[in-house]
């Protein structure tokens, strides 16, 4: 169903701090230690702060109930909290949707779910549907274009697309987050994996430096920060153009959340981008 205050795309000016936080999949432990650890409440509180999550906040993590009736408790928490968050700071807090929130926002229509239904990936375990939780995962943007510091950057889940596309036009058409998962180009932001990353190959399509050089010439960035691959890297690539990627939950297959590492990035100009990893006691991050 349309909803006309859907926003698919946003353009943001960030001034002071950033922090950038990639997949956690339910680890509301790993969130609480980054918001910690970098101050974001007292930022956010001030001013200075803006804080974005890279998606796939959902599946995976702590769960309780066992067989058909495993709840995903983490990832309800960590929603609830981003919920929570964006209420208060509602110009310095953004999430882009990651292929685990986009494709639970497209079964959920499909299906008709509702709040009081729960919704699943799989048969890995279930989210049950408040209206906060529903209108939160249902508003999620696809990307944005962060303008700091003299720099533009594009923040997607995934990826680069097959044929370069700009944002703005094709995304202010979009009117529902289920409506841009199944629009194929829109889907490999949410998919996509670069060709040279371990995990090449995945849903769609895997991109290379090319497509990654068109896509963000298309849209006059030089940067592109990304997750869904467990492969937390600042690459600098010809051009001038860098691709970065944040994935914060480490293991995230697991269902435990303590003891683990994390990865996330801080920006504080005049500072660049810099990768922040904990080694949790587990030894180091896989
Ligand atoms: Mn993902």
């Amino acid at each position: 169903m349309a909803n006309n205050s859907y926003h698919a795309f946003l353009d943001l000016t960030v001034h002071g701090h950033l922090t950038v936080i990639g997949d956690l999949h339910g680890k509301i432990n790993v969130f609480e230690a980054i918001l910690r650890e970098r101050q974001v409440e007292t930022g956010l509180q001030a001013g200075d702060h803006t804080l974005v999550s890279l998606g796939d906040l959902i599946d995976r993590g702590p769960t309780e109930g066992s067989g058909e009736d495993i709840v995903f408790t983490g990832a309800e928490a960590l929603v609830d909290r981003f919920v929570e968050l964006k209420a208060k700071y509602p110009d310095q807090v953004h999430v882009v949707a990651g292929n685990h929130e986009a494709r639970h926002v497209d079964e959920i229509g499909l299906w008709n779910l509702g709040v009081g239904d729960v919704s699943a990936w799989g048969s890995l375990g279930r989210l049950r549907l408040t209206a906060d939780r529903l209108a939160f995962l249902k508003g999620l943007p696809v990307a944005l274009v962060l303008s700091m510091a003299g720099v533009r950057a594009v923040v997607v889940h995934a990826g680069a697309p097959e044929r370069a596309f700009d944002l703005k036009e094709k995304l202010s058409g979009v009117e529902s987050l289920a409506d841009a998962h199944r629009l194929v180009p829109v889907r490999q932001l949410l998919w996509s994996n670069p060709s040279w990353s371990m995990k090449a190959g995945g849903f769609y399509f895997a991109y290379g430096e090319s497509h990654l050089g068109a896509f963000l010439e298309t849209n006059r960035a030089q940067v592109l920060i990304r997750g869904h691959t467990d492969e937390s890297e600042i690459m600098e690539l010809p051009g001038g153009r860098t691709y970065i990627c944040v994935h914060s939950a480490q293991g995230d297959e697991g269902r435990d959340a303590d003891g683990e590492g994390y990865v996330y990035l801080a920006w504080d100009p005049p500072a660049g981008p810099t990768l922040i990893t904990q080694k949790g006691s587990r030894g180091p991050a896989t």
